[in-house]
């Protein structure tokens, strides 16, 4: 294989189209799972969380992993461009073989999980086609101030993320499907914390890269779990009356 600028851009482009569809589906209405799925529809079927986050996510991580094994001689210099994507599959390995085996979330419909499949994989070619095929940089990038504040940002985003994901799980007692208000870290001033979280970590990633791919990434990651963030906030204010009055939806202090 070999690089297709004008097939990095494509998908980059369609990238960003399908977050403006995102934002434009689910902007007034959330997407249907989790908290925000048995008053707006019932799907056919459900799997386990733990099954089905494991399954959607796997490609994220598997796809850049088999493009790194596939690539002849393998390539991955200079040590900017290895270190990225170590980065993305980093989140990934997490994502897929830590976070769904703790998940305490409800089962979740089979129709998104089939979606949210196609999806990871499209997410993880292009931005592992990009990175292991495509990406040029400087030897000394990893110095460089894009490269620091961006993983730098990256790592904080991540922190906040896993932080604000164990708060969430440590609400509920195993077997247990109930709502309670979350507390404790960034929740204290944020409903979407674990959202607001991957927010910093994905623009963090675009800025440590530098790269059409993960802007369009960052910008997609933006367009799918803000408004949900919203969502969340919504719900918690309507559901609970002793609902943090100053808590924001997803960005402290502002919104
Ligand atoms: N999965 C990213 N669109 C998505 C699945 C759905 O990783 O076709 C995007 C992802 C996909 C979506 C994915 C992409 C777009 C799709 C969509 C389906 C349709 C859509 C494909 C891939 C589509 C077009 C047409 C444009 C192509 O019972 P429960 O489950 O609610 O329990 C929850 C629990 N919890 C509480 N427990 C007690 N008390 C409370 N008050 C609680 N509040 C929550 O905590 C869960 O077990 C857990 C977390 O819940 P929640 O709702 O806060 O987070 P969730 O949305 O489940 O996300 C989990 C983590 C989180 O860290 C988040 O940052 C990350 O995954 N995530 C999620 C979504 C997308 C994404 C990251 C990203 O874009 N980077």
């Amino acid at each position: 294989m070999q690089c297709f600028p004008s097939l990095v851009l494509a998908l980059s482009l369609l990238l960003g189209a399908l977050a403006l569809l995102q934002l434009s589906l689910y902007l007034r209405v959330p997407s249907p799972y989790g908290k925000h799925e048995e008053r707006l529809c019932r799907p056919r079927g459900r799997l386990p969380a733990r099954c089905a986050w494991f399954l959607q996510e796997l490609p994220s991580f598997l796809v850049p992993v088999l493009l790194l094994a596939l690539r002849s001689p393998p390539r991955l210099e200079p040590l900017g461009c290895r270190l990225l994507c170590c980065l993305f599959c980093w989140h990934y390995f997490y994502r897929t073989f830590i976070y769904p085996f703790f998940t305490r979330g409800r089962p979740f419909p089979l129709q998104l999980l089939f979606f949210g499949m196609l999806f990871c994989i499209y997410n993880g070619f292009l931005q592992g086609y990009y990175l292991i095929y495509c990406a040029e940089y400087p030897s000394d990038w990893c110095t460089g101030v894009r490269f620091t504040s961006g993983l730098l940002l990256f790592l904080v985003g991540m922190g906040i993320n896993i932080h604000s994901d164990l708060l969430l799980r440590q609400l509920r007692k195993p077997g247990e499907v109930t709502y309670k208000i979350p507390q404790g870290g960034l929740f204290t001033y944020v409903s979407g914390a674990n959202y607001f979280g991957e927010i910093v970590e994905w623009f963090g990633f675009a800025i440590a890269t530098w790269s059409l791919p993960a802007f369009a990434f960052a910008f997609f990651t933006l367009c799918c779990i803000g408004p949900r963030a919203y969502h969340h906030h919504r719900y918690y204010l309507k559901t609970f009356t002793d609902y943090p009055k100053s808590r924001k939806a997803l960005i402290p202090f502002v919104f």
